[in-house]
């Protein structure tokens, strides 16, 4: 399918400004000439606008909530349209926060054509705080959470009516910086958590292996894909680092055996933040990846697959 570039240029649910530049610096990094030279139809919708980040301190457990309200129905409404047009939408954050109105968008599209939904979050961070939970206020600390009915009306309700998401439709990967409250909501709702430590012992091919079971050709597989999954020491540019992450032969094996899955439907890519960035070498990185995630293969496996064909 043709895949269709949607900005969304704000860091209204961090705790760091600056991933407002993560649209334009994917971009740079040459996203679209990228896609295309794997023979995909590649259309830039440009830039969703929003209101500006007021940078004040949280109220009731939220920082930002009306803004974080608002520019979460426009992701809704721009990845519902394009789901329904038949694209395969990649959101260009912009904070994760955002990925509740792309992922509540891509659950309303399953409901109204009966497909199966699965969602892959590539994190250092389980992002499943609440308001009684979280020790920032941040939203992007809490997407999971509130797509799976943990949350204020206005974003639990984004897609349509009740939660986009079952805490079984999603597995978590990278993870290592889990709050004390949000580890034990983590288990109590018992999301599927393939963390570092896990990753470590059993290696990625067996974690991807795990991740992916059960797929079927029925399946809309969505990656909300936030930078901060990878080491810091390959990705720099983003708010939050934290160490200790998967290396870049690491990361090209999950992102390419999600590719041979075949099933990959829609896509946030999140978090990046240019001001924090080394001449951005993480957003170089971050298209590099996404390419992998779209059928680019290593020279033998590609000289393998001709010869068995
Ligand atoms: C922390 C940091 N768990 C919080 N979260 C995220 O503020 O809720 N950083 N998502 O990227
Ligand atoms: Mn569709
Ligand atoms: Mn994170
Ligand atoms: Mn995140």
């Amino acid at each position: 399918p043709t895949v269709a570039l949607v900005g969304a240029p704000t860091d209204i649910g961090a705790g760091a400004r600056g991933a407002s530049m993560g649209p334009e610096a994917l971009r740079v990094a040459g996203l679209q000439a990228a896609l295309e030279s794997h023979g995909l139809q590649v259309e830039d919708r440009g830039n969703l606008s929003g209101p500006a980040n007021p940078w004040r301190p949280a109220v009731d457990g939220y920082r930002h909530l009306d803004e974080v309200v608002a520019w979460n129905r426009a992701v809704h409404d721009a990845v519902y349209a394009e789901l329904t047009k038949g694209r395969l939408p990649i959101l260009l954050g912009g904070d994760h926060c955002l990925a509740m109105g792309s992922i509540s968008a891509v659950a309303r599209h399953c409901r109204a054509t009966g497909r199966k939904l699965r969602v892959l979050w590539l994190d250092a961070h389980a992002d499943f705080n609440t308001s009684a939970l979280t020790p920032s206020g941040n939203l992007h600390g809490m997407p999971v959470a509130c797509l799976c009915g943990f949350g204020p009306e206005a974003l639990v309700r984004l897609g349509g009516e009740g939660p986009a998401l079952h805490p079984q439709q999603v597995r978590q990967i990278g993870i290592r910086s889990v709050d004390a409250g949000e580890k034990r909501f983590v288990h109590e709702q018992g999301l599927e958590v393939y963390d570092m430590r896990y990753i470590d012992e059993m290696g990625m091919r067996h974690t991807m292996e795990q991740a992916l079971a059960g797929l079927d050709a029925d399946t809309h597989l969505h990656v909300s894909f936030d930078v901060d999954f990878l080491d810091p020491d390959i990705a720099p540019g983003v708010g939050t680092t934290v160490p200790g992450g998967p290396t870049y032969r690491e990361a090209q094996l999950c992102m390419e055996m999600i590719a041979d899955t075949g099933r990959l439907a829609s896509l946030d890519v999140m978090e990046l933040n240019p001001a924090l960035d080394v001449r951005n070498r993480t957003a170089l990185l971050a298209v590099d990846l996404i390419e992998s995630l779209f059928g680019k293969s290593t020279l033998m496996r590609e000289h393998q697959v001709r010869k068995s064909t």
